[in-house]
């Protein structure tokens, strides 16, 4: 809402703030001055997305990327009845590809003597979560994703160079297990990654952070307000690399999933144009003893069985689809994108030994089997 004005009594006031925007980012601050603010009003972060951060963090101002919901005190018990606050629109960073236009305020605040809090909150406390740590365990698995393309593409926007597809699942993840994702930005323009399922914690990121024009690298704990708490976003400044963990403990997929999660740029025009991809938990167990084929489909084969340096996956028809092969412990091994069955020899020289798992999916066929490699 363009000229939004809240009256807040003269007390410390909860504020949850969400950026809703499709595209563009901003920087706030709170203060009296309407227009060219150079005094800010302290606010005090509390919570981020996903819960309350350690201690409040207070700060005069901060970015919102698209996606960002943040929560803050104000004290507004310092003014007086009828005293206004602006919430300013500040300048956003230089590869903020969508920034907002600085200089008319968002909104404005003022100070209302005759509102009376049932509950006031009077002071800003000195803890919020005391029990606050880094997810517990050790890292199970590791991935690296890289963001990809440039202002000069055409608009197309990757993670890995690899476009959405519906009927590719780009990773698995086994249940009850802490993964480290290293989220590369290699484009010149900042994305705010986005994950579903799971809330992460910011372990690492080295490059710009927040409205910072200065390259720093920064560690859990020692974070900045814009890396800080169990968050489903972060901005990724232009260049920048961003390391997060995360444990995914919960709803494993009950069947050989075929409906993952997404991850992808929180920027509309970015994800409709293929920055995203998509990812299945599950339950190892239940994984693999749900395997068969389903409904409509005709059984393939994989030969040879034992194999050693090469196999052919072989039905009736000719399929093209996504080959994956999984340890046994239902980690992705390698996958192979557009593969013609039937045709293809799919190298399996450089796969551990053993027993693996095979899985093909296309629009017509699927198939799951074990092949054993010596
Ligand atoms: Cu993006």
């Amino acid at each position: 809402m363009v000229g939004a004005v809240l009256r807040v009594p003269p007390e410390i006031t909860r504020l949850r703030i969400l950026n809703g925007s499709p595209r563009k980012m901003y920087a706030i601050g709170l203060s009296p001055e309407l227009n060219n603010p150079t005094t800010f009003v302290d606010m005090w972060l509390i919570a981020t997305g996903g819960g309350y951060i350690p201690e409040p963090l207070p700060m005069d101002s901060t970015l919102m990327s698209v996606g960002d919901r943040r929560e803050y005190l104000v004290d507004f018990s310092q003014f007086n009845d009828g005293d206004t606050l602006y919430m300013s629109n500040l300048s956003v960073p230089s590869d903020a590809v969508y920034g907002s236009t600085a200089g008319s305020a968002l909104m404005a605040f003022i100070v209302d003597d005759s509102i009376f809090p049932t509950d006031p909150i009077t002071v800003v406390p000195a803890v919020l979560d005391p029990t606050y740590a880094l997810a517990p365990g050790a890292v199970d698995y590791e991935r690296t994703k890289k963001l990809e393309g440039s202002k000069g593409s055409g608009g197309v926007w990757t993670i890995d160079g690899t476009p959405m597809n519906l009927q590719v699942i780009n990773d698995t993840v086994l249940v009850n297990t802490k993964e480290r994702w290293n989220i590369i930005n290699t484009t010149d323009v900042a994305h705010p990654f986005h994950i579903h399922k799971v809330q992460f914690q910011v372990v690492e990121y080295s490059g710009k952070a927040g409205f910072s024009e200065v390259d720093s690298t920064y560690t859990f704990p020692d974070l900045p307000d814009e890396l800080l708490g169990y968050k489903d976003v972060q901005l990724i400044r232009a260049g920048a690399t961003m390391s997060f963990e995360a444990r995914f403990d919960s709803f494993p997929s009950p069947l050989l999933a075929t409906e993952g999660y997404m991850y992808h740029c929180h920027i509309l025009t970015h994800e409709d144009t293929s920055m995203m991809h998509q990812f299945v938990v599950v339950d190892s167990i239940d994984f693999f003893s749900s395997i068969k084929d389903l409904p409509g489909t005709e059984p393939l084969i994989a030969f040879p069985n034992p194999a050693t340096n090469t196999i052919s996956i072989k039905g009736e028809y000719s399929y093209k689809g996504n080959l994956r092969f999984y340890d046994l412990q239902g980690k992705l091994l390698r996958q192979h994108n557009e593969i013609w069955i039937g045709e293809a020899q799919i190298p399996v020289y450089d796969l551990p030994r053993g027993v693996v798992i095979v899985v093909f999916n296309s629009r017509d066929g699927h198939f799951v089997g074990k092949v054993s490699l010596h």
